[in-house]
């Protein structure tokens, strides 16, 4: 076994100092700021190899280190040291500097009650990644493009044609969920659709930024034409800039967001996501009925999860 020692050194003409391998005693071993951590799926940690030296000083090393991940599938690293979580897994992060190679193990999670995340921050094509790890890749339809959205880019949909077709089943093993997403509309007809998800007309759970009966944001559900099971907010979501807006279902009670804000809520929610059973039309900025008009405006960081989440987990979206 070999034993390297560091000892610095001046380097002329400036106050900084450099590490260099020696055979002689001196200065610590270089380290990553920690040996082992746990990312989410799309997460990300900025690694950072310091040495600490023997007088309590300590230099950072990362830009002249060299980064490589044992499992690219489980955690990218970048030439920065910037760790991305991709899947569910472990890895290890190695940082070579000096021609002596040090490790992180990094251990990652997928967030298993979020089933779809969609962030639209591609810029061309027609498919809209799933961040969640669920592989649910949503497509891009009619007059639909890529433009600046609340969190890097976002999905515009111009009102005359355009929504984005998501997966069939996507909610139908949901029996409580939370529906979460960035909305920035250019203008606001009656009965658009934020999103819906459905099999047609008598089957469906949609969220309208205003209905066409009392002009309020509305969030509604029914199963084989069944009667609609209705959250109403105060009023229209507004035009012209970013709004947050999530609904919650949690047993009988149903939430209605704005901005974080309980906006509307319903206690006699009997129908579930998962009685839709296998939906085979869910759309954003698209409703089930072909006579209501396409969303006009952008939408972004859209996510489904597979359980209702606490206002303050609401309000946490809301703030990003
Ligand atoms: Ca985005």
């Amino acid at each position: 076994m070999v034993t390297i020692y560091f000892y610095k050194v001046r380097v002329s003409g400036g106050s900084t100092f450099a590490v260099v391998s020696a055979t002689t005693g001196g200065d610590g071993i270089p380290a990553f700021d920690a040996s082992s951590y746990v990312l989410n799926v799309n997460h990300t940690h900025q690694s950072v190899l310091r040495v600490i030296h023997s007088d309590g000083s300590n230099q950072v090393l990362t830009s002249q280190a060299s980064f490589t991940s044992s499992d690219p599938a489980v955690a990218t690293v970048d030439s920065a040291g910037l760790v991305t979580g991709i899947g569910a897994g472990t890895a290890a992060i190695t940082a070579t500097y000096n021609g002596q190679a040090y490790h992180a193990a990094v251990k990652v999670n997928v967030d298993t009650h979020l089933k779809a995340w969609y962030k639209f921050d591609e810029t061309s094509g027609a498919s809209a990644a799933d961040a969640s790890g669920n592989g649910n890749p949503g497509t891009l339809n009619g007059g639909t493009a890529w433009i600046t959205g609340k969190i890097g880019n976002a999905a515009d949909l111009a009102g005359t044609n355009g929504y984005i077709a998501l997966p069939s089943s996507l909610v139908s093993g949901a029996d409580t969920i939370t529906i979460s997403a960035w909305v920035n509309l250019d203008s606001a007809k009656n009965w658009t659709r934020i999103f819906d998800f459905g099999s047609g007309t008598s089957t469906s759970m949609f969220l309208t930024p205003k209905n066409g009966a009392n002009g309020k944001i509305r969030f509604a559900i029914k199963n084989n034409n069944s009667s609609e099971q209705i959250i109403d907010g105060q009023s229209a979501l507004a035009t012209g800039g970013w709004h947050h807006v999530a609904v919650t279902l949690n047993g009988s009670t149903g939430t209605l967001y704005v901005d974080g804000a309980q906006v509307g809520s319903n206690t006699s929610m009997t129908i579930k996501p998962s009685d839709l059973g296998a939906t085979t039309q869910n759309w954003i900025g698209r409703s089930q009925y072909s006579s209501d008009p396409y969303l006009d405006g952008r939408v972004d960081d859209f996510r489904i999860y597979d359980q209702a989440l606490p206002a303050d987990e609401i309000v946490a979206l809301a703030g990003l």
